[in-house]
């Protein structure tokens, strides 16, 4: 997707998905429906962890999108994430944190520090929580947090892949869309 001017468009978003319902290929479908919204520019390998929080669920497959997108963060996540979850079958119930067919949350935005509804971004989760750190490592090892001023490689060096469980599937490869 071009902007008017026939230039890139302005802004990248780092995004982190999820599943745990038919994980292999909702990761999949989602990259190719986020290639609708922008173009993607990276693509993680895919992780396997089990899940955090409530423990009686399947685990979990996690990667990282880069999405060079015209829409704002805002816009990404009220238009675009919120067709492609409700389009994927996401259910929400009460339980937040009940198994997802897909999660797709905006981590990192340009090198802005903003507010989506009620998410920050930087989200802390990158700093939390290994299953997004070391995929968003993986596309953008030299992003650096305009919070803190770690790179992503540094902050995901911090955990320990085996401790957490991460289990990196190289037998799942998510095709980068074309065009
Ligand atoms: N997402 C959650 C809760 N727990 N655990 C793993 N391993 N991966 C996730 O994406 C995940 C989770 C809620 O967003
Ligand atoms: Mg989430
Ligand atoms: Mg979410």
């Amino acid at each position: 997707m071009s902007d008017a001017k026939g230039g890139r468009p302005p802004n990248l978003a780092y995004l982190s998905l999820g599943s745990n319902i038919e994980p292999e290929r909702n990761l999949r479908a989602a990259v190719q429906k986020l290639a609708g919204f922008g173009n993607v520019r990276a693509l993680s390998a895919v992780w396997e962890s089990p899940p955090d929080g409530v423990a009686d669920q399947p685990d979990f497959l996690n990667a990282a999108v880069l999405l060079e997108t015209a829409l704002s963060a805002k816009a990404l996540r009220e238009t675009a994430i919120a067709s492609i979850e409700a389009e994927l079958g996401r259910v929400r119930t009460e339980n937040k944190n009940a198994p997802r067919t897909i999660d797709i949350d905006i981590m990192l935005f340009n090198r802005d520090v903003l507010k989506v509804g009620r998410r920050c971004i930087p989200d802390p989760e990158i700093r939390e929580r290994p299953f997004v750190a070391i995929p968003l490592a993986e596309i953008a090892p030299d992003y650096v947090h305009p919070e803190t001023g770690e790179t992503l490689r540094q902050i995901a060096q911090r955990f320990d892949p085996v401790a957490t469980g991460m289990h990196r599937r190289n037998d799942v490869v998510l095709p980068m869309p074309s065009g």
